[in-house]
């Protein structure tokens, strides 16, 4: 029987959290410990990939032999003369009835080489990231949001740049470095249903799996890679700089699709929460029961045996984290966010160091959770930052700052 979602209990009191633990990412199947990072890159993280697949998000097709890319639009005056605006539409297939995702990409009019890129999915469209007039207007299925503008389940004029507080172009710009952004309904709607219009059903003879085998969070993460085959044939983009973010349910899809493909070079997580950074078998907000209860088709099926026992899940989220190692990684909470679970976001982080450390990179350098808007660690870092769970300026800065000392690169001048 269903279990109606108001009869979940959620937790929100420290003092409540229950006793649990952690599985050791370095302990290998055979029982023995893994003590080198040959031994990790070659057994251990395809070992702890294969577990995520099988329990959490279900498999990841690879890539489909016949892919097209079409430059629909470049705009060299975009952003009042700052920035090139490009647009592109990536066909999963060649043939008539092709799947497709649409990029829009803006790039820093002052670059004298191939720039750093930061890349995410957006929540309701291309042209809700910036008022700019350019941008195609998204013609599938968005979710209804009076704030966004968006009603009937259609886009509108009245949906240009009113997400653009999540989104800061002009400040990434001025940093030189580029930002790539799809809507993530190009790949599934996100309803319970969106599977049978999204690439789920719609590729699942040419990626040859059933929609049962991976969940929505997979399609959109799939989705990433493949933004990534395209960014690797742009000669205006680096593609050894590409910096992967997402926020809340975009950043479950962005570490997923880290954790899957080592081509992006540094790993950003805003706010992701439960099935994202956050530690699943820690009873606090949003719980894996929940999780499946009010969002049933963005996990693979098997996810769902662990929805009364989390501690029979053979891994925890700090793993999936540690699959990120050596490349950098930031995992961002906000204060005000508890049904994300800051504190357990923190713990996931800290608790990937040993694998980091394999590498001989350091992790967060603490064992407290710092106090709010104060950044710690080095190839890991983590802040809690003042306010709401969003994708805010501050954020923004943190991981422009993150970036330019990963790429060994000084921007804030620029
Ligand atoms: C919430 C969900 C979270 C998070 C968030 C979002 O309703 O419970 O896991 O994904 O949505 O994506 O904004």
């Amino acid at each position: 029987m269903e279990i109606a979602a108001q009869d979940i209990l959620i937790n929100r009191d420290e003092t409540k959290v229950t006793a649990y633990k952690l599985p050791d990412p370095l302990l290998g199947v055979d029982g023995k410990k893994v003590t080198d990072p040959q031994q990790w890159t070659q057994q251990q993280r395809g070992a702890m990939l294969k577990l995520f697949a099988d329990n959490v998000y279900g498999r990841m097709p690879a890539k489909p032999g016949n892919m097209a890319f079409k430059i629909t639009s470049v705009d060299s005056f975009a952003l009042g003369g700052t920035a090139i605006r490009k647009q592109v539409t990536i066909f999963f297939t060649n043939t008539a009835s092709a799947a497709s995702m649409d990029l829009l990409i803006y790039l820093p009019k002052s670059a004298k080489e191939p720039v750093p890129v930061f890349i995410g999915l957006n929540f309701y469209g291309n042209q809700t990231i910036n008022a700019d007039s350019g941008i195609r207007l998204s013609t599938r299925w968005v979710m209804n949001d009076d704030q966004i503008g968006i009603t009937k389940n259609m886009a509108t004029d009245a949906s240009r740049g009113k997400d653009a507080g999540k989104w800061a172009v002009e400040e990434i710009i001025k940093r030189g470095y580029g930002l790539v952004t799809a809507y993530y309904g190009d790949l599934e709607p996100d309803h319970p249903d969106g599977w049978k219009t999204g690439i789920r059903t719609t590729m699942k003879t040419e990626l040859s799996i059933n929609e049962n085998e991976w969940g929505a969070i997979g399609a959109w993460a799939w989705g990433l890679s493949r933004l990534m085959d395209y960014l690797e044939k742009d000669k205006a983009i680096d593609g050894k700089k590409v910096v992967i973010t997402g926020h809340s349910r975009l950043g479950k899809a962005c570490l997923w699709a880290a954790a899957n493909d080592e081509r992006f070079a540094i790993v950003v997580s805003n706010n992701s929460g439960e099935g994202g950074a956050a530690l699943s078998k820690r009873w606090f907000g949003e719980t894996i029961e929940k999780i499946n209860t009010s969002f049933p088709h963005w996990f693979a099926p098997a996810f769902k045996q662990y929805n009364k026992h989390p501690e029979k899940l053979p891994i925890d989220q700090h793993i999936l984290l540690a699959l990120m190692a050596p490349r950098p990684l930031y995992v961002a909470s906000a204060a005000d966010d508890w049904w994300a679970d800051p504190k357990g976001e923190f713990l996931s982080a800290k608790n990937a160091e040993p694998v980091y450390a394999l590498f001989g990179k350091k992790g967060l350098g603490v064992t407290d959770m710092p106090p709010v808007d104060h950044p710690v660690g080095e190839t890991i870092r983590y802040h809690i930052r003042t306010g709401k769970h969003d994708f805010t300026l501050y954020d923004w800065q943190q991981y422009l700052d993150f970036a330019d000392k990963s790429f060994g690169r000084s921007s804030k001048h620029q």
